[in-house]
């Protein structure tokens, strides 16, 4: 049991969506929780972002869920009247199976993402209640698909170089990653490279704040990382500083990847990317002299139809250039797969029958919500925001104020999304429930108990979904339910790793087997059956319909010239705390695509496009390359004049590989906004 007294210290782990996974040093005064500090920490240097250090204001938000509620006025009204967790998990199962009975249980979607990020808030209990339902299926590609299918397809997602041998680097390239606002704690390592003579180069349409410092700053046009990557490589075989030694050993394909970059001149390249010959060539030449040479690749530039293929493009230059094989040298994309969790197996998670029900592109929800044949009826989001975090935000309105669909939003607060319920569930936080955090940047994991009681009526997840386990007369007898035994099902399928229950009760900060700052090429291959590289392997190639092809908007509309991406921004993680920050926000664009439009900084403007509008403020900056506007992801309805955010503009066709979102695919025009 916790105790009660003036003040306690606890030990405990950030899980959220962020790379880093913090370690934390929570106070707890008279229950509450009162402080929130960075704990030691070799990784982190123990500091927290400002978003986790001021949790609190979350945790007791007058906004936060308090009980369960049933909705009385109209959907989107966000009319709400309380009831108890027994009336509303019967409601709950009341409805669910009404409906599974007149339409088939596929009728049923689950709708979750990264939420917490927990490896016990996600997967465990959920995925056995809906696998035993026979709901629908969710393809959770809202982030990371085409990263992940393109890591996992050239190098079976292994492990890359970590935060702390970023000091080794002598050229380090951030490209499509803004670390400042999203994953802070490689900022400093990279600092200290630099104190020793390293060279920083960014790749971002955007000046961020380490663009603003580095050397060299490619501002690209959105979606033509590709391009960039395969002249960069086309100069390298051109030059003689490819590495035919390490492509002869470690890697296939590689003839194949140097004939599709070969049509990629400088010039050639120019023209797509925005850049000039010179800028292209300094880089080329850079990255080629310098050891070791480390590239940070982000998210950003996947979010686009030729995401997939950029991604597989920047993450096989250093095979191509030969940058392997030393401490710093490689590159880092999500280090996720150094922990590998496997307790599918354990879990029971068959469906009725056997049957396979379909599966649902979370990225076009809102779509299925208005056209999938059988209808979906019932619709339970967890963990995710999605009216907030979707694209084609107009479709997923529609579809979730469809009078005759059952909504249930599971969350800690009154999300966008939870206005449309027909029940509320109040969620706890990673402070008051038993969890797992892993990093997907920092090598780590670490054990989450929590500090304080549930606020309000909250439960956990696990405790939820294994309860509605249950009522659904799902249960099986003698399987783990609760959280603790859940964690040790989650850690016993850990592969590779021993006694891994242990060395979190006894260890500062828990690493994967090998330690976590693997010399790639070295001690860590590619998780390829070969152990070898593959730079064209031909699933991707299948399914991207010719790997590392550039392909161009298909509609360049010229109704709609300028690019809308959507980056991370520090206050909020994706749409989480959202409800915290209620002003306006502004739209950014360039002063000379303002002064060609004769807006001026301050005004407020019309963003639009064929699929909707968002009114806001605009703030003229050189920030932004021409050609590009930006406005944050995350936002809530409160932040804009309309209620509309960025997504709204966000288009829902699929990356090119992985089936994953096109946020910063969008195109729009802008003008004034006239009272009417
Ligand atoms: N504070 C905070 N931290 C977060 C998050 C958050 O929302 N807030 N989100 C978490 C999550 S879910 C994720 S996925 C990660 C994301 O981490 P990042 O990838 O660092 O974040 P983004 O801002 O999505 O994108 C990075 C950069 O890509 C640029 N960009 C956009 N389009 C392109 C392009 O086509 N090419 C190139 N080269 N660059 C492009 C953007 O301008 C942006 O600066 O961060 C995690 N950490
Ligand atoms: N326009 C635009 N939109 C984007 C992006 C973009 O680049 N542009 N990026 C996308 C990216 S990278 C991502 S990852 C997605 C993320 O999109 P979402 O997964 O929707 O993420 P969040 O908005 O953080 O919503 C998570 C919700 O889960 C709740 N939650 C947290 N912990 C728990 C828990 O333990 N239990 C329950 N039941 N609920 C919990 C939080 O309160 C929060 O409301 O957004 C995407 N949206
Ligand atoms: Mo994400």
């Amino acid at each position: 049991m916790l105790r009660r007294m003036a003040s306690t210290l606890h030990t405990t782990a950030c899980p959220l969506d962020c790379p880093d996974a913090c370690r934390i040093e929570a106070t707890v005064t008279d229950g509450r929780v009162t402080r929130l500090e960075g704990a030691d920490s070799a990784i982190t240097g123990g500091f927290l972002c400002k978003k986790v250090r001021n949790f609190d204001q979350h945790l007791y938000h007058p906004d936060r869920v308090g009980t369960p509620l049933r909705r009385i006025g109209a959907k989107g009204e966000g009319k709400f009247e309380a009831l108890s967790w027994d009336a509303a998990l019967d409601l709950v199962v009341r409805e669910f199976t009404d409906r599974a009975t007149r339409y088939g249980a596929e009728c049923i979607l689950p709708l979750s993402y990264g939420g917490s990020n927990g490896l016990l808030s996600q997967d465990t209990a959920d995925a056995r209640l809906f696998a035993r339902l026979g709901a629908s299926r969710l393809a959770r590609t809202v982030c990371a698909a085409p990263s992940g299918r393109a890591a996992g397809g050239l190098y079976g997602k292994m492990p890359g170089v970590a935060y702390e041998d970023y000091e080794a680097a002598k050229w380090i390239g951030v490209w499509g990653a803004n670390p400042s606002a999203s994953g802070i704690h490689l900022v400093p390592w990279i600092r200290r490279a630099r104190d020793q003579g390293a060279r920083l180069v960014v790749v971002d349409p955007r000046r961020t704040p380490l663009a603003a410092q580095a050397d060299q700053h490619l501002a690209l046009r959105p979606g033509t990382d590709v391009v960039l990557a395969l002249a960069t490589m086309r100069w390298l075989f051109e030059h003689g500083t490819a590495d035919l030694a390490f492509l002869q050993e470690h890697t296939t394909g590689w003839e194949e990847l140097r004939l599709r970059a070969d049509r990629w001149t400088l010039s050639a390249a120019t023209e797509v990317t925005g850049l000039t010959v010179d800028e292209i060539e300094r880089f080329a030449g850079d990255y080629a002299a310098a050891t070791p040479a480390v590239i940070r690749c982000g998210w950003g530039l996947e979010r686009n139809r030729n995401g997939g293929s950029g991604v597989a493009s920047v993450i096989a230059l250093p095979a191509v250039a030969g940058k392997f094989g030393v401490r710093g040298g490689g590159y880092t994309m999500s280090n996720s797969g150094a922990w590998r969790f496997a307790p599918e197996g354990t879990l029971g998670l068959d469906t009725p029958g056997g049957s396979q029900p379909r599966t649902v592109n979370m990225n076009q929800t809102g779509q299925a919500l208005l056209e999938a044949d059988p209808p979906i009826q019932a619709l339970f989001v967890y963990n995710s925001n999605p009216l907030a975090t979707l694209p084609n935000q107009a479709a997923m309105r529609k579809g979730l104020a469809r009078e005759d669909l059952f909504t249930v939003v599971f969350d800690q607060v009154m999300t966008d999304t939870a206005q449309y319920a027909d029940v509320v569930l109040p969620a706890t936080t990673f402070l008051e429930h038993r969890d797992l955090a892993r990093g997907y940047g920092n090598f780590v994991l670490h054990r989450i108990e929590p500090v304080i009681e549930p606020v309000g009526e909250s439960r956990s997840n696990v405790d939820v979904f294994g309860e509605l386990v249950s009522r659904f007369g799902l249960g099986r007898d003698g399987e783990p339910e609760s959280d603790e035994a859940l964690e040790a099902v989650v850690l016993a399928a850990a592969q590779g790793e021993a006694d891994l229950s242990e060395r979190l009760d006894t260890e500062i900060e828990t690493h994967p087997v090998g330690g976590g700052r693997p010399i790639l090429f070295v001690d860590s291959f590619p998780r390829t059956a070969d152990r070898k590289a593959h730079l064209v392997p031909g699933d991707l190639d299948t399914e991207a319909d010719g790997l590392y092809r550039f392909r161009p908007a298909p509609t360049e509309d010229p109704s709609f010239p300028l690019t809308l991406i959507s980056p991370a921004s520090g206050r909020t993680v994706s749409s989480t705390f959202g409800q915290i920050y209620r002003d306006a926000v502004p739209l950014e664009m360039h002063p000379d695509d303002a002064l060609g439009r004769g807006l001026v900084d301050g005004i407020t403007v019309r963003v639009y496009n064929r699929a909707g509008e968002v009114h806001c403020p605009l703030r003229v900056s050189d920030r932004v390359r021409r050609g590009v506007v930006t406005l944050p992801k995350g936002l809530w309805s409160h932040n804009t004049i309309n209620g509309n955010t960025s997504n709204v503009l966000c288009p829902d066709h699929l990356a090119d590989l992985g089936g994953g979102a096109s946020f910063n695919d969008a195109r729009v025009e802008v003008e004034a906004l006239r009272a009417s």
